[in-house]
């Protein structure tokens, strides 16, 4: 794996597993060490894969990348929702590279190519922090018909081929960990950059929905402190990312 592996912080332990429930409860399980910060579980299939909610994710075996991330992040980035924008900056840089197919950021934890979500992040707090992140790699089209999602997708039926799951692993851990190094040295410019053009939403009308109310407007400041929408009548609204549950674009063309 490249990098300077003394500095390397995700995955400079991996453990792989041919089942298991849920690869984030098995990397929630080791934290009651630090020691395992940055540990890397991954594993072939899982029988409770979850998503947000109580939701579930489907996870055929062989076909895709299930894993999980331990962390001990310091506490000003012990914010899910900064780690969730990590993630999928991270995994959308990973497709391009790997799979050269353009990928871009649903509203907050969704990775999309082509208009089908590709990929899931599930951020879960406790001791420590762990990234869920499950990417459809090469699943064929007729395993989402069958489980009734037509709106998902995998990198090989955007690529026409299959794909080598490694070298997207590969790309995929780089990205991580020489983010959240970034991250650590409070260098979230290059990171905040990608993220925000992987979103698509600066500049775009769009509707926000809190779990208070909805607004409408053009997204005319987009940070991981703050997200500015400016309604018609010029009235400006301040969010943190936290507390916005959805962002819909409105006039953003079918990819
Ligand atoms: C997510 O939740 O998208 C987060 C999924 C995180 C999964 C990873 S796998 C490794 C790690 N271990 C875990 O147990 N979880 C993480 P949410 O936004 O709630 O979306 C869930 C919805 O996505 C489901 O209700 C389905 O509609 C859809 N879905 C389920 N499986 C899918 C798949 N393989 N591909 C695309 N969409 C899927």
């Amino acid at each position: 794996m490249k990098g300077n592996a003394d500095a390397r912080r995700i995955g400079r332990r991996i453990v792989w597993f041919e089942q298991v429930e849920s690869t984030n409860s098995v990397a929630a399980s080791h934290a009651h060490d630090t020691a395992n910060d940055g540990l890397v579980i991954i594993a072939e299939r899982q029988t409770a894969g979850r998503g947000r909610h109580g939701r579930n994710w489907l996870s055929p075996p062989g076909e895709g990348l299930l894993l999980s991330v331990l962390l001990f992040p310091p506490e000003e980035l012990r914010r899910p929702a900064l780690l969730t924008a990590l993630a999928a900056a991270a995994v959308c840089n990973a497709v391009e590279e790997c799979a050269n197919l353009s990928a871009i950021i649903k509203w907050p934890n969704d990775v999309l190519v082509h208009g089908k979500k590709v990929c899931g992040i599930l951020v879960e707090q406790g001791r420590g922090l762990v990234i869920g992140i499950g990417l459809n790699v090469n699943t064929p089209a007729a395993v989402f018909a069958e489980a009734g999602l037509p709106h998902a997708g995998s990198l090989a039926l955007f690529a026409g081929k299959p794909l080598d799951r490694e070298l997207v692993l590969e790309g995929l851990l780089n990205q991580l960990d020489a983010h959240y190094r970034k991250l650590l040295n409070d260098e979230p410019m290059e990171l905040e950059a990608q993220w925000r053009r992987h979103t698509g939403l600066l500049g775009s009308q769009v509707k926000v929905r809190t779990h208070a109310a909805e607004f409408q407007g053009r997204i005319v400041e987009l940070t991981f402190t703050a997200i500015v929408l400016q309604e018609s009548s010029g009235n400006l609204h301040h969010f943190v990312p936290e507390i916005i549950e959805h962002i819909a674009p409105l006039d953003r063309r079918p990819t």
